[in-house]
């Protein structure tokens, strides 16, 4: 049967139900046809690679009819759009997602099972899309499902890496890293668009001369193009028909060949120019929280800016006559400094392409930009040489000084004599050697900064940012991060979330507050065992995923203790380690003494190039080898290093969780996002107070919150006072012991050496100060140890953290950015009435 269908009526093509119907006929025959006509494959010859494709095309043609009526939409109705530009979006696989937001998980299931095979299966051979390392990608994913599902018009936008964030493998106990090649069998999420491809120019040098007005202009001659395509990935709402675009950019070459090099007989010299350009996306640069001042990195971002901006204008002018407007029709977020060289480029792009005086492309561009800051670390704020910035972008450089000039003038203006507030002002660090601060031009060119937590936004204001906070305080505001309950609940967590549904409907996806409804059936003691056996069958997953992975058995009765993110000094996984020692210590010393049995659980990627990040994975797997195959820890304590932590295996874990580590130095953690996922599948928190733990803790109730440690303004005195590590050392014979066991050799086969950077670190100098909180983390761990052998007050304690988690759904984030950041509204997606049926 075939059906026309009248949202599309200037399209020709009869769009038949095998690409949109949803029963389980339909699905089935769908699934087949993709498999013969996209795959070319027979059933008989078919890889589960292969099935997964034919389900993963079944699900991308249901998703385009809605994905064109939106895009259909926004154009009509000339609405106002919000372009969330980031170096990284850590998107997770998309199949589970799509089932999840269409509502044809079951219909899909049945429909799979019914061809012979398992959905589990082949949701598993999808790779998972690492094009960013952490949180802040990770975010940018959670913030495209929220718009979508609350139906505001946002691309997000980016560049599409050949290779995203590593592999990682252990070998021996250490990192290795693997190319990530996630293009290998196609993308079927993505459509190539290269009907709109733009241009990129790098390099050469700038001219001036009069416009026929007689006005002075700078015409910049650039000595490289580089071409942009676009390719888009649909990001559908969950229970809307909006389906917003992902659009990431891939870099080729101008022309395939250089035909003055072609033609001179330089056949190599040709394609070697190509493959330069064509390096600019080829891989995400694995840091978190430290940038790398490569030149290449500095090039990817320059690309992806200047073909979003291209794209914006175009769109913008479509519908508009000048650019003056932009602001109404568009709102751009900096998601960090990484895009911030946008503010330079669209300065370029009003200046010498659309003929704008200076006045009015600084009102266009400040009315349009906004910066969003993600970390404190002094080392993250990223500084360009200007003698790079120059060579690389010498016009966009000379607008930074113009930009800079006029700033600097109004702040003589405001703080006559106040050199010091000009110097930490300035767009150009002095010295040796001079750098363009990207934060700096961010602050000066947006009309709104905001932080990501309360504390974090805190600390902006009295440190990182105060200069910019003195002059401008209306610009501040605090946007506290989220994530979706989409994928961090429904999907990962279908037990829970069926338990959820049957006693207080479906309203908490939408509107996670809903769950604090749960809260009435806290003495349900039915309820609560309900509760603990869907936690246990999480547990009883995990393990035997671990069995399968690591070859180590473990307890899913025993906690399930677990810190999962980046390596990173200032998380300090190391501080985890040292209580494992201490626990281990207790035990060697008496092997008889009660211990709550736990299993350790560490997962994440350390920059490639960050040494002491990759001696923590070793600590870790080093002490995981002497615990868990010491006859007298008899099994009571596990140290399990998982490998490859991306979201998909995220998704495994956080349903497992009973204890989630947040134990950042106070003041170091912007917010953090897994602790977040963590509470809402019922894990409680022990952590400090740094970042969104603060508020965790708040709405939790601090009775249901495992405290410990300095408070960031602690932290702050106790350095200004001199931090002094050994004397912890000396006076506490527990941390003492620790330390002695890891300094003699007993976890490296007797080299003393291998673990030296890291206890020296510890003894003499330790920015993060784990000697200053060890004592105190000990301590709290003492009574998560004595709760959990009350698993019914456990119990109690983790349901009211996950149904007191409303507020950190990426849903309540994104309307604060809505209405305070981008003033835009929601714009409904009306479909026909025939495809209506068929949703
Ligand atoms: C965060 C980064 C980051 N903050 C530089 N900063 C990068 C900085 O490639 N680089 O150069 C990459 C990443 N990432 C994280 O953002 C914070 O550490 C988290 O606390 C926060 O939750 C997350 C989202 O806001």
């Amino acid at each position: 049967m075939t059906q026309s269908l009248p949202t599309v009526n200037e399209c020709p093509i009869q769009i038949e139900d095998d690409r949109t119907g949803m029963s389980v006929d339909t699905l089935k025959r769908a699934f087949a046809d993709n498999l013969f006509y996209l795959q070319g494959k027979y059933e008989s010859f078919a890889t589960p690679d292969d099935f997964y494709m034919a389900l993963a095309y079944t699900l991308r043609d249901r998703l385009l009819n809605r994905w064109l009526k939106t895009f259909k939409t926004y154009v009509e109705n000339n609405v106002k759009v919000v372009y969330y530009l980031s170096a990284e979006f850590l998107m997770g696989r998309h199949l589970g997602n799509s089932l999840i937001n269409l509502h044809v998980y079951e219909k899909i299931r049945q429909a799979v099972e019914e061809s012979g095979l398992n959905l589990d299966e082949l949701l598993e051979r999808e790779p998972d899309p690492g094009l960013g390392n952490g949180g802040l990608g990770r975010l940018a994913a959670c913030f495209l499902d929220s718009l979508a599902t609350l139906e505001i018009p946002a691309v997000g936008c980016g560049l599409r890496y050949e290779f995203g964030i590593f592999h990682q493998m252990i070998q021996d106990g250490w990192q290795a890293e693997i190319p990530d090649k996630w293009l290998r069998f196609g993308n079927p999420w993505e459509i190539a668009r290269p009907d709109q491809a733009v241009e990129v120019k790098f390099g050469g040098h700038t001219e001036m001369y009069h416009d026929d007005k007689g006005q002075y202009r700078v015409r910049w001659i650039p000595s490289t193009t580089a071409i942009g395509i676009p390719y888009d990935t649909p990001v559908p709402g969950y229970d809307t028909n909006t389906v917003n675009p992902l659009r990431l950019w891939r870099a080729e070459a101008s022309d395939d060949f250089n035909f003055d090099a072609f033609n001179a007989g330089n056949y190599d010299g040709a394609v070697a120019e190509k493959m330069r350009s064509e390096t600019i996306s080829k891989v995400l640069y694995p840091n978190d929280n430290t940038p790398q001042g490569k030149q290449l990195r500095l090039e990817q971002q320059f690309f992806f800016v200047s073909c979003t901006l291209q794209d914006i204008i175009r769109i913008h002018l479509m519908r508009h006559k000048s650019l003056h407007n932009l602001y109404e029709t568009t709102a751009i977020q900096l998601n960090d400094t990484h895009p911030a060289v946008a503010i330079a480029e669209m300065m370029r792009l009003l200046l010498d392409e659309h003929g704008f005086d200076w006045d009015d492309a600084w009102r266009v561009t400040q009315t349009t930009f906004a910066y969003t800051n993600h970390t404190l670390m002094p080392e993250a704020l990223e500084k360009w040489s200007v003698t790079l910035f120059g060579y690389l972008l010498p016009r966009h450089l000379e607008i930074i000084y113009e930009i800079n000039r006029r700033f600097l003038e109004d702040v003589k203006l405001w703080y006559p004599d106040d050199q010091g507030m000009l110097a930490r002002l300035s767009l150009i660090q002095e010295g040796p050697e001079q750098y363009v601060r990207m934060a700096n031009l961010a602050c000066v060119g947006s009309h709104a900064i905001n932080g990501v937590a309360a504390l974090h936004t805190e600390l902006l204001k009295q440190d990182t940012l105060r200069d910019f906070y003195k002059i401008w305080p209306e610009k501040f505001f605090n946007k506290t991060n989220g994530v979706t309950p989409r994928r961090w609940v429904l999907l990962s967590n279908p037990k829970l979330s069926e338990l959820y549904t049957s006693k207080i409907g479906k309203g908490w996806l939408k509107d996670l507050d809903q769950l604090r409804k749960i809260e009435a059936y806290i003495e349900d003691a039915g309820f609560r065992e309900q509760w603990h056996q869907i936690k246990l069958e999480n547990k009883q997953k995990l393990a035997d995923y671990i069995w399968k992975h690591n070859g180590i058995a473990v307890d899913p009765n025993s906690m399930f203790d677990v810190q999962v993110k980046r390596i990173h000094e200032y998380k300090r996984q190391h501080l985890c380690v040292l209580h494992i020692i201490t626990l281990y210590n207790r035990i060697k010393q008496n092997p008889n003494i009660e211990v709550t049995p736990r299993t350790f659980i560490f997962g994440g990627k350390a920059a490639p190039g960050y040494f002491m990040a990759k001696l923590m994975i070793k600590l870790i797997n080093a002490v995981a080898e002497v615990v868990n195959n010491d006859p007298d820890v008899r099994g009571r304590l596990k140290v399990v290093f998982l490998a490859n932590f991306n979201a998909s295996l995220g998704q495994k874990i956080y349903p497992a969780a009973d204890l989630s580590e947040q134990i950042s130095t106070a003041g170091k953690e912007a917010s953090g996002t897994g602790n977040m996922k963590f509470a809402m599948n019922g894990a409680m928190t022990i952590g400090t107070l740094d970042g969104a733990n603060i508020e965790i803790r708040e709405e939790a109730g601090e009775e249901n919150f495992f405290l410990f440690g300095l408070t960031a303004d602690e932290v702050y005195k106790v350095k200004a006072a001199g931090y002094n590590p050994s004397e912890y050392y000396s006076k506490n014979a527990e941390l003492k012991a620790v330390m002695d066991r890891l300094t003699s050799g007993f976890f490296s086969h007797g080299d003393k050496e291998l673990f030296k950077p890291m206890t020296d670190s510890f003894m003499h100098h330790d920015p993060y100060m784990l000697f200053a909180d060890y004592q105190s983390y000990i301590d709290c761990q003492e009574r998560v140890s004595k709760v959990f052998q009350d698993r019914d007050a456990w119990t109690r304690m983790a349901i009211l953290n996950a149904v007191r988690m409303g507020k950190f759904s990426s849903d309540r984030t994104i309307k604060e950015y809505c209405e305070q950041i981008w003033n835009v509204k929601p714009v409904p997606i009306q479909l026909e009435e025939y495809n209506q049926d068929s949703a």
